[in-house]
Parts: structure tokens; C-alpha cells; sequence
């Protein structure tokens, strides 16, 4: 053998190989927290290019990651440290498995050996059994050259069939592992067709067809696995060439514009009840809406079924008869059945009857008529309408711009009233409507979208999140934060029933300075009073583009208990 020649073998490492796995993988950005055994991986992922946001609190980062994952169809990233920054993680990956979208969180991990006989490790925890039960699937890598087939078990796991959020446990042990670099680089896997499509049956479609074709009030329901699904021309297309009225749910507002002369929205409770046929695109009927059944549905008592036939397009075939019975399942991708639908319809679909359209309409004009004339009001002090007003405004003269929504009036009252005029571009509390999504969701929208960001917060909802308004100005985000601030939770006039100094559980210190909060990291703050000034803090943040937080402050007395879920509190036998 030559010993002149330069046989020093090229290695790589597992820091190395989790970066290429995931590159080669075509994914980009990471959102986590430093600390060990993560921080060095933060340092490399960053020198080999990746867009890696740090974060103040590890549910942040995971929130932004579900969203990511939502807003392009690749799962996004979260990066945590072991035991107490993987459980503040797994908040948010048990909120993405519970809407549907695709994460991954990655969490470094203590000494297997001493986690397994509980011998008292440095951030000790057996993440991978704590995991599973919330998430779609988890995995853990020991050796580096697994590391390649199981980032790629984790991309699928996230992304095929119905989205979820995917565990990954990392042991410290694993990053520095040495392997030679060309047996690494073979070792990686680039995931071919990670979502594969999922055809619909012909007969399944037939059937489908069939029962729509009986229907005399025909309605379609949109759900967020429709927005999700980017299937957005070809829904449009079966909206518009069966002239059936539509409602969005939540997270699918804009998919067509709200301003569509086909949207129930404005007659959701008239259509309900009276809907003969529902055709439930990427929407479970879970409580959001009550089960499918119930007076909401025309039924005769809280459970009973209104009488309503559906045709459920989902991908996952367990969700089918849930709640209800589902005459018509039709099981696959959204995009492939929709465009199995829109090939069997053809193009001469008779419109729906117009007593039922001609119905719907007159409610609508009535019900936007009125909520114009409430819109139209300045009060003072201002009050959730006549602020929102401002909003709908910027918004419809900024159709691009992201709106993040979450609170319970601040969330129910921004839904009903503020428009969405394109697919995707509204993120909210989604289906556990839970509270703390806020931030985490404006940073990664920004990140991935480089929109103007615009989050409509109730005080108690950003309360959550709140410390990462340092992020968004570390990072020089377009995220206009707006905080309807009424003093509390709900409501900011609950009093202590005892006369003892404490305040009541719902309120908060009253007149509160939210804006000061951003101006403490260089951002700008706005306090508004009035819709005027609430209309020039917007306009100047969307034209600047710099982060800006402005504390609108809301009549504390205007709202109700829990929003519109005011039903849901369990009542007191006990007065
Ligand atoms: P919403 O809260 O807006 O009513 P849900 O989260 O309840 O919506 O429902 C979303 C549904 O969409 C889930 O049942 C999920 O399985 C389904 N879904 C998500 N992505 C797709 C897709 N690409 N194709 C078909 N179904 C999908
Ligand atoms: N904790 C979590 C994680 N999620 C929740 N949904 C709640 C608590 C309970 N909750 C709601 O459902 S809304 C809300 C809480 C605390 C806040 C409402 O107050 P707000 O909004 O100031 O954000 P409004 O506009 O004043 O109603």
C-alpha cells in the first residue's frame, strides 16, 4: 500500500446526516429551541443553509411547525431539547394530529441505558412511550446509519393518507456518531411520492352522483382538509358548475371568496336545518358542527338526526358514519374525487331548485344588511364591530395578507365578519379551539409565505404566546398584531363576589399597555381607541412592514360568556 497518498477517510456524523436527510428531502426551515443535545444541530442546520427560527418556548415553535406544515403540504419541523422541551412541544403535536396537519417533532433524548432503568439522567423522560398515544406515529433512531430511513418513515408517516403529527426521538448518543461519509450518503433516503393520491372507487363515485342528483336543497360543506388539500380550482369548479350553495368552515373561508354569490355563510342557520343532501368536503361533523345532528340540523330533540343525507369526500375511510349515518362515503384524496366528481357530473348539471337558492339569498341579504347596519355604528368605546370593521376593510384591500385569529368574541366575531378572499390565508384555533397558537402561527406564516401577517388576538388569548413578539422582531417579521383588549377572559367586568382584593378569575389589570410590550425589542407600538386609529396603525404596519403591536382597547363590557360556545359551559344545578 502507498502510505504517500492521503488515505484519511471523509466521515460524517448524525448532526450532519439528520441535515441531509432532511434537505435532501427538500425541507428548509426548522422551528425549535436550543439546549442540549440539540443546540449544536440549531448551529450546523444553519451553516448548511436551513432557515432555523429560535424560539422562546418550545409550543411556539411547534405551533409554527403545524401550521408550516398546513400552509405547504411538507411537514414542518420542530426541534426540542429531552423531557421538559419535548412536553412543552408536544402540546402543539397533539393539536396538529388533532386538525390534520403534518409535523414532525424532533426531540433530542437522554441515555437510553439510564432512562430504562430510571437511573436519574439529565432531563430523564422515555419520550418515545409518552409520545404515541398523542400523535399518528413515533419512531427512535439509535444508530446514524438509520438515520436516513427514519427520517424518511417520519415524512411519510406525517404525510400520507390523513396528515398528523409524527414523533422522532433522537438519543444524544446518536449525533456524534461517526460514519464514513459515502456509506452515509447512500444511507439517506429522498421520499418518492410521500402523499401518494388516493383514486376514489367508480362505484363509490356513482353513488355519490346518484344521491346529489335526488336532492332538492343541495349543500356543500368545506372543511380545512379542503383548504389543506390544494385542490382549489377544481373545488371551485364543482361549486360553480352545480350552482350549489356552500358554507366554509372556518379554516376553508377564502377557498372561494367569501363574497361568492354561491356562500351560505351569511344563512348558516337557515341552510342547516333545511338542507335536504350535504356533500362534506375535507370537514369532520365533529361539535364544530354539532355532531351532524341536533336542533342545529333541524332535528326534533339535542341528538336527533335532521333528516339529511351526506356524501362524505375523506381521505381516512374510519371517518364515515361517526356521528351520523354517511350514505355516500367517498374515500380518497379530495383533489382525485373532486375531479372524479367534476368528470361524472359533466357540464350540463341542472342548477338546484331556485326556491331553495332564491331562499337562501333572501335570508342572506337580510342577515348582511343588518350586520352593515351594526358595522356602520361608532360607538365609543369601540367595540368588537365597529374594530372589526377596520379589519375587514384592510383585509379586503389586502387579499394576500395571512389572517391569524384566536380568543373566543375576538375569534367568533372576526370569523362571521371579516371576508377571505383566497385560499389558505386564515389560521385560527382550529378544532380543539385551543388558545396559544397565536404567535407560533404568525412567525411561521410570515416565514414560509412571506406575506403580511395580520392576527386578530383576544388580551386573554395572546396572553399565551406573548413572549414571542421578541421572535417576530428578532427575525424582522410583517406581522401586524392586533389585541383586542378588553381586561379579561371573555369579558373584563367579572368582580370578586367575596370584596377580598383578589380579582375575579376572568380579569385581567385593567387598561393594560400591550403595545409597550414590543417596543421594548424595537418594534412598533400603537394604542387605539378609536377605529381611526386602529385603521392608521394597520395601514402603516402593512405599508412599512415592521412588526407592530397595536392594543386596541374594546368595550370591557361588550362580548358574551365563551364567545358563541356559550352553551357548552356545564350549567349549575347550585345557584
Ligand atoms: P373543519 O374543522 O374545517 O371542519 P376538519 O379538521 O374537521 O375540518 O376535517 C378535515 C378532514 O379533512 C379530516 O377528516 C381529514 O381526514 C381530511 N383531509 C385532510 N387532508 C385531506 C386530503 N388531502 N384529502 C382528503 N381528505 C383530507
Ligand atoms: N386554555 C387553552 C389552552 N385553550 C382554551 N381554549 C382555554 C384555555 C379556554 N379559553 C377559551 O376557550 S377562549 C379563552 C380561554 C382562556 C380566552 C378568551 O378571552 P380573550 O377573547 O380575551 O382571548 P375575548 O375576545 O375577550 O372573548
Amino acid at each position: 500500500m502507498d502510505m504517500t497518498t492521503d488515505t484519511k477517510l471523509e466521515v460524517t456524523d448524525g448532526f450532519h446526516l439528520v441535515i441531509d436527510a432532511l434537505k435532501l428531502n427538500g425541507i428548509d426551515t426548522i422551528f425549535g429551541l436550543p439546549g442540549i443535545p440539540i443546540t449544536d444541530l440549531t448551529r450546523m442546520a444553519q451553516a448548511e443553509g436551513m432557515r432555523v427560527i429560535s424560539f422562546r418556548h418550545e409550543q411556539n415553535a411547534g405551533n409554527a411547525a403545524a401550521v408550516a406544515g398546513f400552509l405547504t403540504q411538507k411537514p414542518g419541523i420542530c426541534l426540542t431539547v429531552s423531557a421538559p422541551g419535548f412536553l412543552n412541544g408536544l402540546t402543539a403535536l397533539a393539536n396538529a394530529t388533532t386538525n390534520c396537519f403534518p409535523m414532525i417533532l424532533i426531540s433530542g433524548s437522554s441515555e437510553r441505558e439510564i432512562v430504562d432503568l430510571q437511573q436519574g439522567d439529565y432531563e430523564e423522560m422515555d419520550q418515545l412511550a409518552i409520545a404515541k398515544p398523542l400523535c399518528k406515529a413515533a419512531f427512535r433512531v439509535l444508530h446514524a446509519e438509520d438515520i436516513g430511513v427514519g427520517i424518511a418513515r417520519a415524512i411519510r408517516a406525517a404525510v400520507s393518507g390523513r396528515p398528523g403529527g409524527v414523533y422522532l426521538d433522537l438519543p444524544a448518543k446518536l449525533f456524534a456518531q461517526t460514519l464514513d461519509a459515502d456509506v452515509g450518503k447512500k444511507s439517506l433516503i429522498k421520499v418518492v411520492d410521500p402523499a401518494p393520491r388516493q383514486i376514489p372507487a367508480l362505484d363509490a363515485v356513482q353513488r355519490a352522483v346518484d344521491l346529489l342528483k335526488s336532492a332538492k336543497r343541495p349543500l356543500i360543506l368545506l372543511g380545512k382538509g379542503a383548504a389543506y388539500a390544494q385542490a382549489d380550482s377544481d373545488i371551485r369548479a364543482l361549486v360553480e358548475r352545480t350552482g350549489i350553495p356552500y358554507l366554509p368552515m372556518s379554516m376553508a373561508k377564502g377557498l372561494l371568496p367569501d363574497t361568492h354569490e354561491q356562500s351560505a355563510a351569511a344563512a348558516r342557520s337557515y341552510v342547516l336545518p333545511e338542507a335536504d343532501v350535504v356533500v362534506l368536503i375535507g370537514a369532520r361533523l365533529n361539535w364544530l358542527l354539532s355532531h351532524g345532528k341536533g336542533k342545529t340540523w333541524g332535528g326534533k330533540a339535542s341528538k336527533a338526526w335532521g333528516g339529511q343525507k351526506f356524501i362524505q369526500i375523506d381521505i381516512s375511510p374510519q371517518e364515515a358514519d361517526s356521528n351520523v349515518r354517511i350514505d355516500a362515503p367517498l374515500i380518497g384524496d379530495i383533489g382525485s374525487c373532486v375531479s372524479a366528481l367534476l368528470t361524472s357530473i359533466g357540464t350540463n348539471w341542472p342548477k338546484p331548485p331556485s326556491e331553495w337558492t332564491s331562499a337562501i339569498a333572501e335570508r342572506k341579504d337580510k342577515n348582511i344588511a343588518k350586520m352593515g347596519e351594526t358595522l356602520a355604528k361608532n360607538p365609543t368605546p369601540m367595540n368588537f364591530h365597529s374594530a372589526l370593521n377596520v379589519v375587514r376593510d384592510i383585509i379586503k384591500a389586502n387579499p394576500d395578507a395571512l389572517l391569524v385569529n384566536e380568543g373566543a368574541n375576538a375569534l367568533d366575531f372576526t370569523r362571521s365578519i371579516v371576508d377571505m378572499y383566497k385560499p389558505r390565508k386564515r389560521i385560527d384555533v382550529g378544532t380543539w379551539g385551543v388558545m396559544g397558537i397565536g404567535m407560533g402561527y404568525c412567525v411561521a406564516a410570515a416565514a414560509v409565505t412571506g406575506e403580511q401577517v395580520i392576527a386578530i388576538e383576544g388580551d386573554s388569548a395572546f396572553g399565551f404566546s406573548g413572549m414571542e413578539v421578541e421572535t417576530i422582531c428578532r427575525y424582522n417579521l410583517p406581522v401586524c398584531i392586533v389585541i383586542f383588549n378588553n381586561n379579561g377572559v371573555y369579558k373584563g367586568t367579572d368582580a370578586n363576589p367575596t370584596g377580598k382584593p383578589d380579582p375575579a378569575p376572568t380579569a385581567f389589570v385593567k387598561g393594560a399597555r400591550y403595545d409597550k410590550i414590543i417596543e421594548a425589542f424595537g418594534g412598533t407600538g400603537v394604542h387605539a381607541t378609536t377605529p381611526a386609529e386602529l385603521r392608521k396603525g394597520m395601514e402603516e404596519a402593512i405599508r412599512s412592514r415592521k412588526p407592530t403591536l397595536i392594543n386596541a382597547v374594546i368595550d370591557e363590557t361588550a362580548g358574551t360568556e365563551s364567545g358563541r360556545i356559550t352553551s357548552l359551559n356545564p350549567s349549575a344545578k347550585k345557584k
